[in-house]
């Protein structure tokens, strides 16, 4: 992975994130996502952070970010994202800071720890309507440590720990469906390759109170295993294809923001990606293939 990564953030123009010279890899999805993401909630901003490839971004004491950064373990963001509403609360109670010092707490995790390892955390948070907004940046496996597979891994996709040639055995988990049940302020699907429908959605929830949940499909060609050019395309054919439905939890009801009429095969999708290249290479496994779209066209037989 670490010959992918290039110090790109030095080239990255003049918004809320600034540049540090931050090894990430070049054409990283979660990255793109997050740039637009900060750019519309601003820096009165506090992230809560738990382990992933976003917390090589902070080195202390630097960080790019014009807003604050705490760093926590990975099952803790939605706790530590408590405690941190907790004393802006009482210092806004106790008249030690004013409304126009308050911060947004926003949680910044992967898939990992959101699918997973903090899904405890983050379900006591919105039981206890936690007034928080927490970003996901699910580029469906463990980046950081070698793209191990998570909660969040596709079906069929060959990860560091699913190397044999059906790839990944699991399914992808419903994290939208399991995070709208728990019936949140809000919960989205984005992906930085349509920025237009993410900023409106981040601007929406920037304006609400209480849970706010933000799931934000994220291209990894380290992972992923393509050329990171790539980038918007793989992000695009993700919602062309139907594979990653763009859609919102508001108000009880689930509403899809994009329903294309006529989708492009997954097999598009798929294609790019060295991760699915066993199901391409000796041979084509169409059984597989037609398996992967049979579960996408059933998804939208019952939306349309
Ligand atoms: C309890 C615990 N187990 C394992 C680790 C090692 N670890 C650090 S980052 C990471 C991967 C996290 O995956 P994800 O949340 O999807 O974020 P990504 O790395 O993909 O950005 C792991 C396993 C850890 N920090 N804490
Ligand atoms: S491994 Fe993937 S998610 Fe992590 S920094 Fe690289 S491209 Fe981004
Ligand atoms: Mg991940």
């Amino acid at each position: 992975m670490s010959e992918k990564r290039i110090s790109r953030m030095k080239d990255l123009p003049s918004t809320h994130l600034l540049g540090t010279g931050t090894p990430m890899c070049s054409g990283c999805g979660g990255l793109e996502a997050l740039h637009q993401i900060y750019d519309v909630l601003g820096d009165k901003t506090v992230f809560i952070n738990a382990a992933g490839c976003m917390t090589l971004l902070s080195v202390y004491p630097f960080t790019p970010f014009r807003g604050s950064w705490l760093y926590t373990a990975m099952a803790s963001a939605p706790a530590g994202a408590q405690g941190v509403r907790d004393a802006l609360d009482i210092l806004l109670h106790k008249g030690s800071i004013d409304s126009q010092d308050d911060l947004e707490v926003v949680v910044l995790t992967g898939d990992g720890s959101a699918y997973g390892m903090g899904m405890s955390a983050t379900s006591g948070a919105m039981d206890r309507n936690l007034d928080f907004l927490y970003i996901c940046y699910d580029n469906e496996g463990y980046g950081n440590t070698g793209q191990q597979y998570s909660s969040a891994t596709p079906h069929a996709a060959r990860t560091a720990t699913s190397r044999s040639s059906r790839g990944y055995p699991g399914y992808k988990k419903d994290l939208f469906s399991i995070w709208a049940a728990h019936n949140p302020t809000y919960v989205a699907t984005v992906i930085g390759s349509e920025p237009l429908d993410l900023a409106r959605k981040i601007e929406k929830a920037k304006a609400m109170r209480g849970p706010r949940m933000i799931i934000a499909l994220s291209p990894c060609p380290t992972g992923w295993d393509y050329d990171p050019q790539e980038s918007v395309n793989v992000g695009k054919l993700a919602v062309k294809t139907g594979i990653w439905p763009l859609k919102e939890y508001i108000d009880g009801k689930v509403v899809h923001n994009r329903i294309p009429r006529s989708r492009q095969p997954v097999e598009e999708y798929l294609r790019l990606q060295g991760r699915f290249s066993h199901l391409f290479e000796p041979e084509k496994n169409t059984e597989m293939l037609a398996e992967i779209q049979a579960r996408v066209d059933r998804y939208w037989a019952k939306v349309v």
